[in-house]
């Protein structure tokens, strides 16, 4: 009767240990799940190229002596910021355009832009929803006081003049259209 009671209760031991394997296993699934879940929607795209971030924003500035003469954009960089799945944003800044009063302030304004990865069509996210195509012998953009983001990279004279007749961007400090050109700055910011 004894061994009979012995037995029983081993019987019983084993039923546990075999109740809290069978028990622990979906944990072990849940874990594994959430290491899936989190490799594949949270790891991974940081890792994907296409995701990947140039961490330093692009800056150029066009300073008084730039006056009315287009300065280039590196269309490389551009590409890189601009023309891929999430676009980039552009700021656009005017810079001591009131210098005895107001010495370095700086006006600006800041939209999201795209460049089509399939043509060289371009599009802002600013009131007007300004739109262009790049290379297309006809000068298109955005301004922002006294100064011009343009899809015009070739400057023609010193006079805003311009051309669209590459692939890329330019920065123009405008002359002569409303702000001192002695001191009037412009500078884009432009960060992926
Ligand atoms: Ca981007
Ligand atoms: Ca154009
Ligand atoms: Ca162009
Ligand atoms: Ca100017």
């Amino acid at each position: 009767m004894r061994e009979k009671i012995r037995r029983h209760s081993t019987t019983i031991i084993v039923a546990m240990i075999v109740a809290a394997i069978t028990a622990g296993a979906p944990s072990v699934a849940h874990v594994t799940s959430s290491w899936t879940h989190l490799r594949d929607e949270h790891i991974k795209p940081f890792a994907d190229s296409r995701y990947a971030k140039k961490t330093e924003p692009y800056i150029l500035e066009a300073g008084p002596a730039d006056d009315g003469v287009v300065q280039p954009l590196n269309n490389t960089r551009m590409n890189n910021y601009c023309r891929d799945l999430d676009g980039c944003e552009v700021t656009l800044a005017m810079i001591n355009w009131n210098a005895p009063a107001e010495p370095g302030n700086v006006a600006s304004r800041t939209y999201i832009l795209f460049i089509s990865q399939t043509s060289r069509w371009w599009r802002f996210n600013d009131d007007a929803d300004s739109s262009g195509l790049d290379n297309n012998d006809a000068t298109q953009g955005i301004s922002a006081w006294d100064c011009y983001f343009t899809d015009s990279e070739t400057s023609t004279n010193a006079s805003n003049g311009r051309d669209d007749q590459e692939a890329g961007f330019g920065l123009l400090n405008g002359t002569n259209v409303g702000y001192p050109d002695d001191t009037t700055a412009c500078r884009v910011i432009v960060k992926d």
